[in-house]
């Protein structure tokens, strides 16, 4: 009993530090996505991709959060983007106190969107809201077409499900119905955006740059 009272306290403090990134990034009219994924889905790679060809159209700042390491940090640092590691010491999901601290210590004014890469895991980071504009959750092919529906929350919640490593459908190395998981997504969420892309050949990325470029256009108005 004590225990659902203790979680109930931890969800009801990270929400009003939520609230809070909402209002400061709605006064600034700033674009904030959550990046979601299991380990090794592609995060980083798409977002250090994504920096070095939207340079000069999209000026974009990222908060790293892994367990341990800065590892990823010095990938994006290597960009020149700004970027804010947090390292959660053990916890398998990042929370809104911290992105509130990690805002504080990026330029946000001279920024257009602030990418958060979340702890890589498919289920603890979907249950804490961070005061972001949207989640995105990254699927690779090698994991599997049924994650959708083993994983449910994170796949209801997302506003862009990027399918990744599609260029290791081609020849067959992996086993992936991408009809099946974009099906299984859909019916946990109607308005899930699907893109199928590869962050190592660029295959499908243009299309993730004009639904970017979209959206920083509407955070604006
Ligand atoms: N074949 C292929 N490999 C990819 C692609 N995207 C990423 N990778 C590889 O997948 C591995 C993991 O990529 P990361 O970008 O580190 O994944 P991540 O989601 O940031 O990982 P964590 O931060 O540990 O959760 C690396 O070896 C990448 O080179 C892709 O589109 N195709
Ligand atoms: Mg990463």
């Amino acid at each position: 009993m004590e225990k659902v009272d203790i979680g109930k306290r931890i969800l009801r403090e990270n929400e009003k530090y939520a609230f809070e990134n909402i209002m400061f990034l709605a006064e600034r009219k700033k674009l904030c996505l959550n990046m979601i994924s299991s380990p090794g889905s592609g995060k980083t790679t798409i977002l250090t991709r994504t920096i070095d060809e939207l340079k000069g159209k999209l000026r974009i700042g990222v908060i790293e959060g892994d367990i341990q390491t800065d590892l990823d940090a010095e990938r994006i640092r290597a960009t020149e983007a700004p970027v804010v590691q947090i390292n959660t010491e053990g916890a398998c999901h990042l929370s809104a106190p911290q992105i509130s601290a990690a805002l504080k210590r990026l330029p946000v004014e001279d920024l257009d969107l602030i990418f958060i890469e979340n702890v890589g895991n498919l289920v603890c980071p979907s249950a804490f809201e961070l005061g972001e504009s949207g989640k995105i959750v990254v699927l690779s092919v090698a994991e599997g077409d049924d994650k959708p529906a083993k994983y449910p929350a994170i796949f209801a919640k997302s506003k862009v499900l990027l399918i990744n490593k599609i260029d290791l459908l081609d020849g067959g190395h992996v086993d992936f119905d991408i009809e099946r998981a974009k099906a299984d997504a859909r019916r946990l969420n109607k308005a899930i955006e699907i893109l199928p892309i590869s962050a190592k050949t660029g295959e499908g990325m243009g299309n993730w740059y004009d639904r970017l470029e979209k959206w920083v256009k509407n955070s604006r108005l």
